[in-house]
């Protein structure tokens, strides 16, 4: 169960997971699954007749407990072998998988980079950037309408990102859901595509204030629309005062250098990290 919508949480499935337990032909389809990830069954929902507010209050707060220690062992884990870890987040459609296929391509013999998807269903976006040669591993989520931290623990199990790496984990796309919950990434990134109107910083606060990020993509279209560019910012700041910003188009490339730029940046901060772990211990 969601603890923010209160969606109702049915199988997740790992790709590849039927394999690590010996079954033949992987299916596509979760609900032929004959070992489907059970996650979250928690005992009701947020609708749950007969369940008093105070006891949905304590399910939600245990559900994110139990989420927030699982992110705590994959961020040691993730601090230890000095893998950046970024949690992609947005609304459906606007551009992370673009993004991150082109950022794949351009950047693959600089630093070694893989993928956790995350969709509702289908496995299209890591079928997308597994053909730029990248590693990528989807899971599907079903009914659910975010990535856990317990989902990204199996699959980062299964993927194995090497040491110095960075694992790009992208979101179910969803601007709500996946604020709540931690998956022991070193920092959120937003997407924001310019067609999606410069009030979304406002409308949905969690997800800006828990971003580190913010990429506004789609500048190519701007010419076409409306979309005031420094209003927008000005209502991310207004939210998240620290949260940095830069204008990409994931399309024209316009832009590009500079979330490469602050890759290279972030990921050499992890290394020096591990480095002075590694004196220290
Ligand atoms: N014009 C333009 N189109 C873009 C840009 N980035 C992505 N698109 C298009 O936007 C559409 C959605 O892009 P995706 O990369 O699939 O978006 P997504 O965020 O991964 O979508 P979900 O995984 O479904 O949430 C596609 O048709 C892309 O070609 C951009 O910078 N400019
Ligand atoms: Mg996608």
């Amino acid at each position: 169960m969601c603890s923010v919508c209160g969606c109702g949480e049915g199988e997740t499935r790992i790709e590849g997971h039927e394999h690590a337990h010996g079954d033949h032909a992987p299916s596509h389809h979760h609900h032929d699954s004959p070992h489907p990830h059970h996650y979250g069954h928690g005992p009701a929902r947020a609708h749950a007749p007969g369940l008093s507010q105070s006891r949905m209050v304590q399910i939600e707060e245990d559900i994110l407990a139990k989420n927030d220690r699982y992110a705590q062992a994959n961020r040691r884990l993730f601090a230890r072998q000095g893998i950046l870890a970024l949690n992609l987040v947005s609304s459906p459609g606007s551009g992370k998988t673009t993004l991150l296929a082109r950022t794949l391509e351009e950047l693959r013999d600089e630093m070694p980079m893989s993928v956790i998807e995350g969709d509702q269903e289908t496995s299209h976006d890591a079928e997308r950037l597994r053909a730029t040669g990248a590693r990528a591993i989807q899971i599907n989520t079903g009914k659910g309408c975010h990535l856990d931290a317990h989902m990204v623990g199996h699959a980062a199990e299964h993927l194995a990102p090497g040491q110095g790496s960075v694992l790009f984990i992208e979101n179910v796309g969803n601007l709500v859901c996946p604020a709540a919950f931690d998956l022991g990434e070193a920092v959120k990134v937003v997407i924001l595509s310019v067609t999606e109107g410069e009030d979304k910083p406002l409308k949905y606060p969690d997800m800006f204030h828990a971003a580190g990020l913010m990429l506004l993509n789609k500048i190519d279209l701007l010419p076409h629309l409306d979309f005031d560019v420094d209003r927008c910012i000005e209502y991310a700041r207004r939210v998240n005062p620290g949260i940095q910003v830069l204008r990409v188009s994931a399309r024209s490339g316009e832009g590009l250098e500079h979330w490469h730029r602050w890759l290279r940046l972030n990921r050499e901060a992890r290394l020096l990290g591990l480095e002075t772990e590694g004196s220290a211990a």
